[in-house]
C-alpha cells in the first residue's frame, strides 16, 4: 500500500449497472477515447460470467474464478454462482492487487463489474472490494449505467431510479448515473416528456399517470379514470384500450399486455406503490442522469468531465502537493459531493435530445408539458 501511495493515487471508474446496460461497451469505448488523447488506461474485467470477452482486457477475473466452473462444482444457479464468485474475488484481493501493481505506468483503471443488481443493492462483497481498492489508493467513481429504453415505461423508469438511488447510498463512492444508449431512447415508443425530465429526475411524480402503460406516451386526461374492463380472478383488469401511438390506433385486448393502467385491484395497488416510491426518490433528491451514446465523442467528453471531477482526477500532482494529504481529502469530498448531485447541463441535454429524439410532430400532450416547469 505504501509503495503505491508514494507515487500518488491511482484513478479510475467502477462501471456498474443492470445486465445489458452497456458496461463492457462503455469500458472499451472510454478506453479507446482516453488512449486516443494520450491518457494511459487499463481495462479490468471483474465479471466472471464474461467468458467470451468482446474486447481485449488487461486483467481478467476469469483467470481466478469462472462462473461456469463455480456453478458446476458447487451445484449453483447463475445468481448464486455470481455471488460466490464475487465473495471469492474479495477473499483473494491480493490476486487483483498484484496484477494492478504490475500494470505498466500509472494507468487510469476501468473496472467492468457484473450486471447482477443484487450485488449492489443487497450483497456486501462488491462494497468491500471497492473499499479495499480505495484503501490501496485507488480513487474511484462509480459509474452506474441505466439503459435509456427504461424512459419509455414509467414503471420501469421509477424502478431504475430506485436502483440507482439504493446503489448510491450503499456503495458510498463518488457516483455518476448515466443514461446509456440514448441514441435508442425512443426505440420502444415516444417519450411523454422531453429528455431533461428523465435526466434531471426532479419531478418524478409526474410519471404516475403513465404508470402501467407500455409507452409513457398516454393521454393523461385518463388519469384516475376507472378502466371499463372487468377484473380477472387475479385482480388484473382486462380492458380494451383505445388506439394508442404504439399499436397504430388498433387497441389491444389484454390487461396484462396493456399494463396496469385500468382500475383493477392490482393496478390500484401498483399505482400506490409507485406513488410511495416517487415520494422516496424525491425526498432523497440524489439521482440525476447524464445521457450517453458511446459512439458520440461529445457525449463521452461530457460524462468524463463529471466523472473526473468526482474522483479528483482533475487535480494535478501540483495542486495535490499544495493542499497536502488532508487538504486533498477535504477538497475531494467537496468536489465529489458537488458532482454527486450534479444535474446535467440543460442546454447540453437539449443538444442530445435534438440529435436522438424525434420531436417534430409532438402535440400539446407531450413535450410542452415539462417546459413550464
Ligand atoms: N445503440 C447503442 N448500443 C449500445 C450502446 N452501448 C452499448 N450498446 C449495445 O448494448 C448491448 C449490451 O452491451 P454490453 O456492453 O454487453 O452490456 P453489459 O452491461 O456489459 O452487459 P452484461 O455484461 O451482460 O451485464 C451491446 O449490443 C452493445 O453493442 C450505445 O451507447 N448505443
Ligand atoms: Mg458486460
Amino acid at each position: 500500500m505504501k509503495r503505491n501511495l508514494i507515487h500518488g493515487p491511482r484513478f479510475g471508474q467502477a462501471v456498474i449497472g443492470p445486465p445489458g446496460a452497456g458496461k463492457t461497451t462503455y469500458c472499451h469505448g472510454i478506453a479507446r477515447f482516453l488512449s486516443a488523447r494520450g491518457r494511459p488506461v487499463a481495462v479490468v474485467n471483474l465479471d466472471p460470467a464474461n467468458d467470451k470477452l468482446p474486447f481485449p482486457v488487461d486483467i481478467d477475473v476469469s483467470e481466478l474464478v469462472n462462473l461456469a466452473d463455480v456453478m458446476e462444482t458447487h451445484n449453483l444457479g447463475p445468481n448464486g454462482g455470481l455471488v460466490y464468485c464475487m465473495d471469492y474475488l474479495e477473499q483473494n484481493f491480493d490476486w487483483l492487487l498484484e496484477r494492478l501493481e504490475a500494470l505498466q505506468g500509472r494507468r487510469y483503471v476501468l473496472f467492468d463489474f457484473p450486471g447482477q443488481v443484487e450485488l449492489y443493492t443487497h450483497g456486501e462483497a462488491v462494497q468491500r472490494l471497492l473499499q479495499r481498492l480505495e484503501k490501496w489508493g485507488c480513487r474511484l467513481t462509480a459509474v452506474h449505467l441505466v439503459d435509456a429504453h427504461h424512459c419509455s415505461d414509467a414503471g420501469k423508469f421509477i424502478s431504475a431510479v430506485l436502483i440507482s438511488l439504493t446503489t448510491m447510498v450503499r456503495l458510498e463512492l463518488p457516483h455518476v448515473n448515466v443514461l446509456s444508449k440514448v441514441d435508442l431512447v425512443e426505440s420502444y415508443g415516444r417519450l411523454a416528456f422531453d429528455l431533461n425530465f428523465y435526466t434531471d429526475v426532479v419531478d418524478v411524480q409526474r410519471l404516475l399517470p403513465y404508470v402501467g402503460t407500455r409507452s409513457t406516451y398516454k393521454d393523461p386526461g385518463r388519469e384516475g379514470e376507472e378502466g371499463g374492463g372487468r377484473e380477472d380472478e387475479n385482480g388484473w383488469e382486462e380492458e380494451v384500450r383505445e388506439g394508442s401511438i404504439e399499436d397504430g390506433g388498433e387497441g389491444k385486448r389484454d390487461g396484462r399486455e396493456a399494463g396496469t393502467s385500468g382500475g383493477g385491484r392490482f393496478a390500484r395497488r401498483y399505482r400506490k406503490l409507485n406513488e410511495a416510491l416517487c415520494e422516496l426518490i424525491e425526498d432523497f433528491s440524489l439521482v440525476a442522469f447524464h445521457p450517453l451514446n458511446i459512439q458520440d465523442a461529445d457525449c463521452i467528453e461530457r460524462v468524463l468531465a463529471v466523472v473526473d471531477k468526482c474522483n479528483g482526477y482533475l487535480l494535478g500532482a501540483e495542486e495535490r502537493a499544495l493542499v497536502g494529504r488532508e487538504g486533498e481529502a477535504a477538497l475531494l469530498s467537496t468536489l465529489s459531493g458537488l458532482a454527486f448531485r450534479a444535474q446535467p447541463d440543460a442546454d447540453r441535454v437539449k443538444d442530445v435530445q435534438d440529435r436522438y429524439m424525434d420531436i417534430e410532430d409532438r402535440d400539446e400532450n407531450s413535450l410542452s408539458k415539462n417546459k413550464a416547469r
